[in-house]
């Protein structure tokens, strides 16, 4: 730092005591008027209002002193880890205030933490404020001035129940300046990663820089032990509690813990957390790099598909030791069943089980593993329960106490209880400049299958190998759609979207093709027996396909199936594959695997609009269109995964079920389209049938949809309700008959009428930026159910609408690239927001999820100048397809003309077999709408 700036900050303490001590007679003179008051602190002229107590403790001028002088905010847990933090405290000026300054102050208690705020000023701009310390040091946001007569403030993450703050300050200060210029420098594709982006409200498995595309482990310093609303590794924490190598679909496991000296282990990670600076810390997609104080230790780890390979720098000479968790909650699990055993000196091997997850999913399952030093260590300990310290052991176990997994979860779920605590640690005598490497390889089968996995991907100890092969390998898969031209921000947010569409969802077979099945009847002691299975393989003896663990694939016709089609087919095949494999042992298509069993998780049977979408594109090749068709089918039938009742079946709704109704219906006309293909006419006219029964749930004089009682009189009216919608209400769900919006647009009176409503509905949600709550107000980018909305224009005749809407979706809702924001902040589901926001930022969509018998894509205004989507050479005929836009700007947003291949082309549409040829996509671009061009709908 510049000596004058320390001056003017110094300068500033001193004015803000005298200010505090004037402040009271100053107030009537003051905010008569309206000028550049320097270097002042003025929130302390500032009324406050908004939620807890000793509001005025806030802007009272006493700060960073513990328990004098803070505002008491609260907030709430709920039961899953999420927490409601304190919104709206509101600073407001009876005068307009010059301002481009602020510092906030956390309580200093280590025990209450605001991470995270954004603070929202009567101009409507916004600032996004994380990494708050948690000590009470000040955090300085400076900006551009402005001049306001308002300051909202509200909770964006935090920790504990009494949040609050010691200190507001606001000041007009000229000497600072807001930097926003990036000093980035952008070499590849994983150089626009950023997977910091929304780690203030990420789930578990949200950010996993230690991971491969869709590879078997998911490697993170988590800094948050909890599974939603910012849990696993959370930007706003500078405390590492462990490595867990698994952060996964409700799975977590073998997790690691580096330290030096005197360490209490039987306290987990209260015991042996440290804390780290971001100043020194690298995180990327593919590697991580940061310091722990506490033990001076750094640490870097990055992987292979199931090997985590870590490297250690101890900066003093003393004991060390390598802690592997085996006991205990962590992230989305309880870890049970633990076992380790010493194999060599530099060997051991074991396994431990997971349990107490939130949907469902397996009672009991295992992870194995193989962890080798490259040294002999000293000895392995070994720890249990709150006190029990083993010394000098060759083996662990510690079995599950009789009765545990018949137990309630919720007695252990998220829950720190000393006697869950279990773990061993392998011990070293480390000079300053050591550098100790240690690789897990894993498997969710056997620990065989985890020695073999070591040995075929990562037999040797080259860290930078492995390190620059990953990297190699995430430019290779990002590198797949090359954009240019646009902003900066905006390309680090695009290549952050297109990391996790494929990070989110973890592989969780063997090299061998083996992967674990827990399908069969419950054991004595509440849990379903391991059965080891294998997939089919090629002629060279390789495994023709991968086996997922993931969330569900809930309405992914709106992102994945069509992302990945563009420029990763193979991943359509691959789930297809998948899908159907779990089929062949548990008889149903699974919405959300989890370790190789099923999960309630979600409604209706997603795999079907996956599937027929793999199909319609011709991409369908590691299973039969036939068996797949039929096991889709049999799903679509009550006892299938779909879950169809007798009412829908013979009326095309079902009684109080809105929101199941449409997308059976949707699912329904996929597999429909999917017959017909196939040359199943009467299958295709029975599953048609189906899905137009929906028409009967349009209430005539409202126009929306709405549950209806099984006489046929309407359960509720109420447009913001939830009841009858699964996480949306009719205005969100209404739009979402993607298959039938010529049906919806006729029980609206026509298109201009259903324009005309859903155009209301999106400039009603400007304000929010399209993001709510699952159920409240019209539009909402943050969940599922909303993200076809704003292409549904470009089916009833109005494209200019899909153009408009969509860019302003893509900035507001998904155009954030800090800590804060970048999702909706509300539920990024494995790369389902992003998909969305991907598919936007390059301008391609497919309301039908390309389900169609021939299926196109909808154009919108891309936010680059050229993209170029390189097409997988074994799946489609041509190299590449190109899209190019003229004149792109802000105010440039709508489509003049258009030409495909030179041909002027006149829809804003066009066929998925002209993509899959490859191609030129030019879009002329001005400040007006063009109505006459694309008003035609297919
Ligand atoms: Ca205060
Ligand atoms: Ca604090
Ligand atoms: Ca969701």
């Amino acid at each position: 730092m510049k000596p004058k700036n320390r001056k003017t900050k110094l300068h500033a303490r001193v004015a803000n005591k005298i200010t505090f001590s004037l402040c009271l007679f100053l107030i009537p003179l003051l905010s008569m008027s309206c000028y550049d008051q320097v270097g002042e602190n003025l929130a302390p002229l500032a009324s406050v209002s908004g939620p807890g107590k000793d509001l005025q403790a806030v802007v009272d001028g006493v700060k960073q002193q513990d328990g004098v002088g803070e505002w008491i905010g609260g907030s709430r847990y709920g039961w899953t880890g999420r927490i409601g933090l304190p919104k709206n405290l509101e600073l407001k000026w009876q005068a307009p205030q010059k301002i481009n300054k602020v510092v906030i102050y956390d309580r200093p208690t280590l025990k209450e933490h605001m991470g995270a705020c954004t603070l929202t000023f009567s101009d409507g701009f916004r600032v996004d404020i994380y990494a708050i310390a948690n000590d009470g040091s000040a955090k300085t946001v400076v900006f551009e001035p402005r001049t306001v007569t308002s300051m909202r403030l509200d909770g964006v993450d935090g920790v504990g129940e009494k949040i609050g703050l010691s200190e507001i300050e606001v000041y007009y200060d000229p000497s600072e300046q807001s930097d926003t210029k990036s000093k980035k420098k952008f070499t590849d594709f994983v150089s626009y990663v950023d997977p910091t982006i929304e780690t203030s409200r990420g789930r578990w498995f949200f950010c996993t820089p230690g991971s491969r595309p869709f590879g078997m482990v998911s490697a993170a310093a988590y800094t948050r032990n909890k599974n939603g609303g910012g849990g696993g590794y959370n930007y706003n924490s500078t405390e590492v509690l462990g490595f867990a190598n698994i952060h996964a679909w409700i799975m977590s496991g073998i997790n690691i813990m580096p330290t030096t000296g005197q360490i209490n282990p039987n306290l987990e990670e209260k015991g042996w957390k440290s804390s780290f600076s971001h100043d020194t810390e690298i995180i990327e997609a593919g590697y991580h790099k940061l310091f722990l104080d506490r033990y001076q230790t750094q640490v870097e780890y990055t992987t292979t598909d199931r090997v985590a390979f870590y490297r250690l720098k101890y900066n003093k000479a003393t004991e060390a030791n390598f802690l592997l968790q085996l006991g205990g909650y962590v992230g989305n699990v309880s870890y049970v069943d633990g076992k380790a055993r010493v194999v060599s000196p530099n060997q051991i091997e074991g396994s431990h089980g997971m349990t107490d997850r939130v949907w469902a999913g397996p009672e009991l399952n295992h992870v194995f593993f193989v962890m080798q030093f490259d040294r002999p260590f000293l000895r392995m300990d070994g720890w249990k329960g709150g006190q029990q310290k083993l010394c000098d052991i060759k083996q662990y176990s510690n079995p599950i106490p009789k009765g545990r997994l018949k137990q309630d979860k919720r007695k252990y779920m998220f829950k720190y209880l000393p006697e869950e605590q279990a773990g061993v640690s392998l011990a070293y005598d480390v000079d300053a400049g050591d550098v100790l490497q240690v690789k897990i390889g894993m498997s969710y089968t056997s620990i065989e299958n985890a020695r073999k996995n070591m040995e075929g991907e990562c037999a040797h100890w080259d860290f930078d190998r492995v390190k620059k092969e990953s990297r190699r390998q995430w430019n290779e898969r990002l590198g797949r759609i090359e954009v240019k031209g646009g902003q900066e921000q905006t390309r680090i947010k695009f290549y952050t979207d297109l990391w996790h569409t494929q990070l989110g969802r973890h592989k969780i077979d063997d090299l061998s093709g083996d992967y674990p099945t827990y399908m069969g009847k419950q054991n004595s002691q509440g849990a379903v027996p391991l059965v080891i299975k294998s997939v089919s393989k090629k002629q060279d003896g390789t495994p023709r396909h991968h086996m997922y663990n993931h969330d569900a694939l809930w309405l992914t016709m709106w992102n994945l199936n069509t992302l990945w089609g563009l420029g990763w087919p193979e991943m359509l095949d691959e789930f297809s594959a998948s899908l159907m494999e779990y089929a062949r042992t548990g008889q149903k298509l699974p919405r959300g695997p989890c370790g190789g069993g099923y999960t309630g998780i979600m409604t209706g049977c997603p795999a079907t609009s996956l599937i027929a979408a793999t199909y319609q594109k011709g991409l369908l090749t590691k299973v039969s269109p036939e068996a797949a068709f039929q096991q889709m089918k049999k799903d679509h039938m009550p006892g299938g995964m779909m879950d169809v009742d007798r009412a829908y079946i013979e009326n095309g709704w079902s009684p109080g079920k809105a929101g199941r109704t449409i997308q059976w219906a949707f699912e329904d006309w996929a597999l429909a389209q999917m017959a017909a293909e196939l040359g199943k006419n009467d299958d295709a006219e029975y599953f048609l049938n189906r899905s137009v029964g929906w028409r009967a749930l349009i209430h005539p004089e409202i126009g929306l949809v709405f549950p209806k009682k099984a006489d046929g009189s309407w359960k509720h009216t109420n447009p913001l309700s939830r009841d009858g919608w699964i996480e949306a209400n009719a205005w969100q769900g209404t739009f979402g008959v993607s298959h039938d919006i010529k049906g919806l647009a006729k029980l609206m009176g026509g298109t201009e009428q259903l324009c005309r409503k859903l155009n209301y509905a999106f400039k009603k949600s400007v304000p929010n930026d399209f993001v709510f709550g699952y159920i409240n107000d019209c539009v909402s980018y943050a969940n599922q159910p909303g993200c076809s909305a704003a292409h549904v224009f470009n089916h009833a005749g109005q494209p200019w609408l899909s153009q408009k809407w969509v860019r302003l979706v893509s900035r507001q809702a998904y155009g954030g690239t800090n800590p804060n924001i970048g999702y909706g902040g509300h539920d990024e589901d494995q790369g389902q927001m992003s998909g969305v926001s991907a598919l936007m930022k390059i301008g391609l969509f497919s309301l039908r999820g390309t389900c169609s018998k021939e299926p196109i894509y909808e154009i919108t205004v891309p936010e680059f100048d050229e993209i170029t989507i390189a097409l997988d050479p074994e799946y489609y005929p041509g190299k590449t397809f190109t899209i190019k836009t003229y004149d792109n700007s802000d105010e440039n947003c709508y489509i003049q003309k258009a030409k495909l291949n030179g041909q002027s082309l006149n829809n804003c549409w066009f066929y998925h077999k002209d993509f899959a040829k490859g191609g030129l996509l030019e879009l002329w671009l001005g400040p007006k709408p063009n109505k006459k061009w694309g008003n035609r709908p297919e």
